[in-house]
């Protein structure tokens, strides 16, 4: 069987949860070509070295330039930071490689329009990983929109809530440095709900914003305790954080429909609250990412008696993805969602067919990000071109 050899960059939360979908995708799909877990690449020796073990990757490299240019790499597949991306995915795609990108695409919009340029310029596959595209009842919401079960859409509501930054002692990681993340919960959590909101409502045309910086300096982090949601601090020096911890922006769609997004990390009892509701002329739909197996549906349809929300558990074979998966009610999770995102891939460059969400897409989401933060510093609302 034909394979595609996969090269790695990146080793923390997001080089698990990609290479535990690489290894997963050809043993519950069936797939044209095998993935190899060839290279994983890093900057430090030991924790690489201890990773391509642990998840069985052949070889390792230090230098992801030496990578993007092995022969021995089909697909590089970009699991770093955001600051990180433009600079990699450019010489990956330069060198023929597909790309399967991290989310938010890039630091800013410009960033992001080159990236998508040099992709498309290089006829590679270019693919965002915005995962929670890629959950069934995410999937479900858009094919009852899509058959016009919810009729014309009035309202898109989203909200992307987290805690894990609330406490001023969690240090200043890389999450809270405008030069390494770009922006705060704007680029990291709003550029998820941006993408949800193109794929289900359509796309933007104006938004208006206001962002919060709660807490202004955190002390240093523990460069080896990096990781995201238990970093150790080093010390007692503090930094300056240059980045919004609350982001809430207002839109109009392009189809006439409103919307608002709003995005914290300052959200208490919220862990990764990522919701959503649409409302529309024929009925509604309600997602809580927390509840990731299920859609609530409303439906103005239904006899008036029997009216009210209904919830749909979406595992039943139809739902897509899930015959590949367990029976009806063994509900799946969070890295499902990876699995499906590299089986789209393999398959979208097998068949030479396009991918969605993909550069395109992450340059589009950063221009109406861009645009809420200018609206957010400036008070004014910003159309988009
Ligand atoms: C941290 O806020 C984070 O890991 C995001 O970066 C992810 O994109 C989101 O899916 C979960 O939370």
């Amino acid at each position: 069987m034909k394979e595609l050899r996969i090269g790695i960059v990146g080793y923390k939360f997001m080089g698990k949860a990609h290479s535990n979908a690489w290894i997963k995708a050809p043993r519950f799909f069936d797939l044209d070509a095998q993935p190899v877990l060839q290279v994983a690449c890093g900057r430090h020796e030991k924790p690489l070295k201890e990773f391509a073990s642990r998840w069985g990757w052949r070889h390792t490299e230090t230098d992801w330039k030496k990578l993007v240019r092995r022969d021995d790499v089909d697909i590089v597949d970009v699991a770093l930071p955001q600051s990180l991306h433009h600079d990699v995915a450019i010489e990956a795609a330069r060198a023929g490689k597909h790309l399967f990108c991290e989310k938010p695409l890039a630091l800013n919009h410009e960033q992001a329009r080159e990236m998508y340029e040099e992709a498309e310029k290089a006829g590679i596959k270019h693919y965002l990983n915005h995962n929670y595209r890629r959950c069934p009842a995410v999937r479900l919401a858009k094919r009852l929109i899509d058959e016009g079960r919810i009729g014309r859409i009035y309202h898109w509501r989203g909200a992307y809530l987290q805690s894990w930054i609330a406490d001023p002692s969690f240090p200043l990681t890389w999450h809270l440095r405008k030069e390494t993340a770009g922006s705060g919960p704007q680029g990291d959590l709003n550029s998820h709900s941006v993408d949800l909101a193109r794929y289900l409502v359509g796309e933007i045309s104006s938004v208006s914003a206001m962002t919060k910086r709660f807490i202004e300096e955190r002390p240093l982090p523990d460069e080896e305790a990096a990781g995201t949601f238990k970093a150790a601090t080093k010390g007692t020096d503090t930094g300056k954080v240059t980045v919004e911890d609350a982001a809430f922006m207002l839109a109009e769609f392009e189809n006439g429909a409103l919307g608002s997004f709003e995005a914290t990390r300052f959200a208490p009892g919220r862990k990764n609250y990522n919701y959503f509701e649409i409302y529309g002329s024929k009925g509604s739909i309600l997602f809580d990412f927390e509840r990731m197996n299920e859609l609530q549906f409303y439906s103005n349809e239904d006899p008036e008696h029997a009216r009210g929300f209904r919830t749909i558990l979406a595992t039943e074979p139809v739902h897509e993805y899930i015959a590949n998966w367990w029976p009806p009610g063994h509900v799946i999770g969070y890295e499902h969602e990876f699995v499906h995102g590299a089986v789209d891939l393999l398959n979208a460059i097998e068949k030479n067919e396009p991918i969605e969400p993909n550069f395109y897409d992450g340059m589009k989401a950063m221009e109406v990000l861009d645009a809420g933060l200018r609206s957010a510093e400036t008070g004014k609302r910003v159309d988009l071109a």
